[in-house]
């Protein structure tokens, strides 16, 4: 099996400071999480931007600060969030791509998010596909339902997308597709030939849907943009305390975890 790919959603764009006091806000703060996250065994950081007052924001100035801070600190391939927050409008989204990092997440449609719905009209998704690959980034693909796999395979057809896909399974969000063993492994069936994949299992799905990736020969999402607990009931005292879990179980169960320069080479990006 290959080895795993941890990647750490460090702040995401919903979570507050009142519900995880550890929630990294900053440039400086979410360099020093993911170095943190890198040491504990996370190969990658997906990240979102927050203005100081924690409230969401796409702003390039704002991902260069963060990209810069986190170079300066430690190797780790970074992704950055073109979903940003509900409402935001495509061109805001799709800002921090024109930085060209080596990946970004690219949503394959719609979903009802808890009691908002994540807009993501098929023709603006094409405009942020083109733009990905006229920059030389490589899309992870946001899949919350099957239908969107199947969206993937057209547009693989069409040459909006390339092979091999890197998909990340995101289950167990209130309104997307049940964070269930069941789902997962019927998703893992549908992807085109060659795709590699992961899994971020949203809030209490974390744990058991990551072991069950790391069985699978898939790979882990985790982070307090996913999920702000360790356990019911204790909040997670850092992103790395996450990343450091998956790390542990990935080695009991024999497959060891990838570095950043051993997961470029696993999803095909140049070496740093
Ligand atoms: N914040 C969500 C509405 C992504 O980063 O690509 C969308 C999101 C997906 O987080
Ligand atoms: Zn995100």
């Amino acid at each position: 099996m290959q080895k795993l790919i941890i990647t750490a959603a460090l702040t995401g764009a919903e979570v507050t400071r009142a519900q995880q006091p550890a929630l990294p806000i900053t440039p400086e703060e979410i360099a020093v999480a993911a170095e943190e996250c890198v040491k504990a065994g996370a190969a990658m950081v997906h990240l979102h931007a927050r203005h100081a007052d924690g409230s969401p924001t796409q702003d390039k100035e704002t991902y260069r600060q963060i990209i810069a801070a986190i170079r300066r600190r430690c190797d780790v391939i970074v992704q950055v969030s073109t979903g940003g927050a509900v409402g935001m409008t495509p061109q805001e989204r799709l800002a921090p791509v024109t930085l060209a990092p080596e990946m970004a997440t690219l949503s394959m449609g719609s979903v009802n998010f808890g009691d908002d719905v994540f807009m993501n009209h098929p023709a603006d998704m094409e405009v942020f596909a083109r733009a990905m690959q006229e920059m030389g980034v490589k899309p992870e693909l946001e899949i919350f339902d099957s239908g969107m796999l199947s969206t993937a395979s057209r547009w693989l057809k069409k040459g909006l997308l390339k092979s091999p896909l890197h998909v990340d399974f995101v289950l167990g969000l209130a309104g997307g597709m049940a964070g269930t063993p069941q789902a997962l492994l019927y998703l893992t069936q549908q992807l085109p030939a060659g795709s590699s994949w992961s899994v971020a299992g949203i809030g209490p799905a974390q744990l058991p849907l990551g072991t069950l990736a790391i069985l699978l020969g898939g790979h882990v999402r985790v982070g307090f943009e996913d999920n702000i607990y360790y356990r019911k009931g204790e909040l997670a005292s850092s992103n790395a305390q996450l990343v450091a879990r998956m790390a542990r179980i990935s080695q009991e169960l024999g497959r060891e975890v990838a570095t950043p320069s051993e997961a470029r080479a696993l999803l095909g990006l140049k070496p740093l």
